[in-house]
């Protein structure tokens, strides 16, 4: 006969549920399978007796749970749990999980395991699938993508673990962490009914960059005719928008961006030289690549040989790639939001802000700044009434109907060189491993975790298959998150057809009246799959018709809180 499982006294699954809310988790995106019934069973007891638990939220696809909780964290920099089914909900979580890992983005993923007993406990095999379930080395699927995993043991105190899973989760380079729980350990009993408390902040204080490496720099960038900044996510820290704006008015340092995935200076900056070109990297005599993975393509473009190059960053290196061979004088570890700051103290102590340099510096940059925004118009012009719509102008017509209250996020397609984006939430851009699927559920969390926010999020045709759409509707109905959703429809996967172009610019399938691997046509009425969930969906090919389309969508967005999608034919 059976044990019978605790169904009065405080189970492991009680401590656990209220050690976590306990220490700041608000929220559990799940989609949950036969492991998480003692986690059912603990909700419904704490909601009678009055404990505590973060807010459970069903997500009917893992990666959309992932993405939720990686959007949650970015308007917030509140990390949150994710909770899978064993082996075969981690698989699905997996590109997600890749995703924060590249991002890093702290996130606490929970995966059941299939009970470890077959027989002997209430928590023991009931059905068949409880043995395909089981894998030698669960933890092994998501190794590679985690910072830590760990399977919880009967005996262990559960506060002990979330503890070091969110401290080494939240420590930089921050990143995702796996717990496995077994039916069996959750369905025991815990003596102590309340979760033991949390007495210290999360995490370690990230390093300091060196002092005299500093000094270094600042000689370097003190004597530089040329001298350029390259990032891609400095501004993930908001201070340190704010930092660099500074830094970069005061001596005269341009910035440009590389592959950028937030704001990182406002777009009018003076310094802002937008998406870095080719040229910028060739002529510069000093570069600094701060926070920033990839700062140019290699087989395209580089430094000149005397070009002093430093990166800095928490890991310059990026050890989580296996190949990266960009040249460096001085890489630097350390936290940007202390770097900046204390290269400015030190610069000032080698160049004047009123010295001559910087003031033909500035006059040059000032006079590029106006021939590129020179440029930038044009290009929109001849955009304006192109069919099929100019993705030019529907970021332009994105930027027009959007204000200082909206959160963008961009998953493909979106010029932001055309776009006003000041402020630390008006952008978030998709992860550089770039597992397509992301958008939708980053737009959701995005929203939870600021409801007051207006969020838009932007992807290709393609992206939007990925990003489980059914499943991303239904929440937003289901949570009350309504956000804007804006498809840049061409059709197919524009980036195969640009990878083929690259490698055979001559070759065959180029000049094929159909190449193979990029067509998605006939395109799916994407507007319709959003009624689906009450929402509101139009399609538009006409480009004078997309300002007024997007404006009666948000409208629909903002005033009937009413999920709503426009399906934009693009070139
Ligand atoms: C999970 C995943 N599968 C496949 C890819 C490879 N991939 C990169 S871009 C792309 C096409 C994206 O299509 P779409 O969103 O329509 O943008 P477009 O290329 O048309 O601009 C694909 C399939 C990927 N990045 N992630
Ligand atoms: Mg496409």
């Amino acid at each position: 006969m059976a044990k019978k499982t605790e169904l009065n006294g405080a189970t492991v699954a009680d401590t656990f549920l209220a050690a976590l809310a306990d220490r700041g988790i608000d929220y559990a995106f799940v989609n949950a399978g036969t492991d998480w019934a003692p986690v059912a069973e603990a909700l419904v007891k704490i909601s009678e007796t009055g404990g505590r638990a973060p807010k459970f939220i069903n997500v009917p696809h893992e990666n959309t749970a992932m993405a939720m909780a990686h959007g949650y964290y970015l308007v917030s920099g509140k990390m949150q749990m994710v909770g899978v089914h064993n082996n075969v909900g981690t698989a699905n979580a997996l590109c997600g999980l890749m995703n924060a890992s590249h991002d890093h983005v702290p996130v606490l993923l929970v995966a059941g395991r299939a009970p470890i007993t077959e027989q002997g406990s209430d928590a023991s095999r009931e059905v068949l699938v409880h043995w395909a379930q089981e894998n030698y080395d669960q933890g092994g699927i998501v190794r590679e993508q985690v910072k830590w995993d760990y399977e919880l043991r009967a005996g262990q105190e559960v506060e002990d673990i979330i503890d070091r899973a969110l401290d080494i989760a939240v420590t930089a380079p921050e990143g995702p962490v796996y717990l496995m729980l077994p039916r069996e350990v959750l369905t025991a009993a815990n003596s102590g009914s309340t979760a033991k408390p949390r007495r210290r902040v999360f995490g370690a204080v990230p390093p300091q960059p060196n002092e005299e490496a500093i000094k270094e720099v600042a000689k370097w960038l003190a004597s530089a005719k040329n001298p350029l900044i390259i990032t891609s996510v400095a501004g993930r820290i908001p201070e340190n928008i704010d930092n660099l704006s500074s830094l970069a008015e005061k001596f005269a340092l341009p910035v440009a961006q590389h592959g950028a995935r937030c704001v990182n200076l406002p777009s009018r900056h003076p310094m802002n030289l937008g998406t870095l070109t080719d040229d910028m990297v060739e002529r510069a005599d000093v570069i600094l690549v701060l926070d920033c993975e990839i700062p140019w393509i290699r087989r395209q473009t580089g430094p000149a040989p005397e070009t002093k190059v430093i990166h800095l960053g928490i890991d310059p290196l990026y050890q989580e790639f296996p190949i990266r061979g960009f040249e460096d004088d001085l890489a630097i570890a350390g936290g940007s939001l202390t770097a900046i700051p204390m290269l400015q103290d030190v610069l000032s102590t080698h160049l004047s802000e009123d010295s001559l340099t910087v003031a033909a510096r500035r006059q040059e940059i000032v006079q590029a700044q106006s021939e590129r925004q020179a440029l930038l118009e044009e290009i929109l012009e001849k955009s304006r009434s192109q069919v099929p719509i100019n993705p030019v102008w529907l970021s332009a017509c994105i930027d027009a109907v959007s204000d200082d209250n909206t959160v963008i996020v961009n998953e493909v397609g979106l010029n932001v060189n055309h776009m006003e984006l000041n402020h630390p939430w008006s952008l978030f851009v998709g992860p550089p491993v770039g597992g397509l699927g992301w958008s939708l559920g980053a737009g959701l969390g995005a929203k939870l975790a600021a409801p007051e926010k207006d969020v838009i999020v932007v992807l290709g045709d393609g992206a939007y298959m990925f990003a489980n759409p059914t499943p991303s509707h239904y929440v937003a109905t289901a949570e009350n998150l309504p956000m804007l959703t804006v498809v840049i429809n061409n059709s197919g996967w524009e980036a195969i057809r640009r990878a083929v172009q690259s490698v055979y610019p001559n070759g065959r399938a180029i000049s094929s009246n159909r190449m193979p691997l990029v067509h998605l046509d006939p395109s799916p009425a994407f507007e319709k799959v959003v009624e689906a969930s009450g929402g509101w969906g139009e399609r538009v090919t006409d480009p004078e018709d997309l300002i007024p389309t997007l404006k009666r969508a948000w409208e629909i967005v903002k005033t009937e809180k009413r999920q709503a999608l426009v399906n934009v034919i693009c070139g």
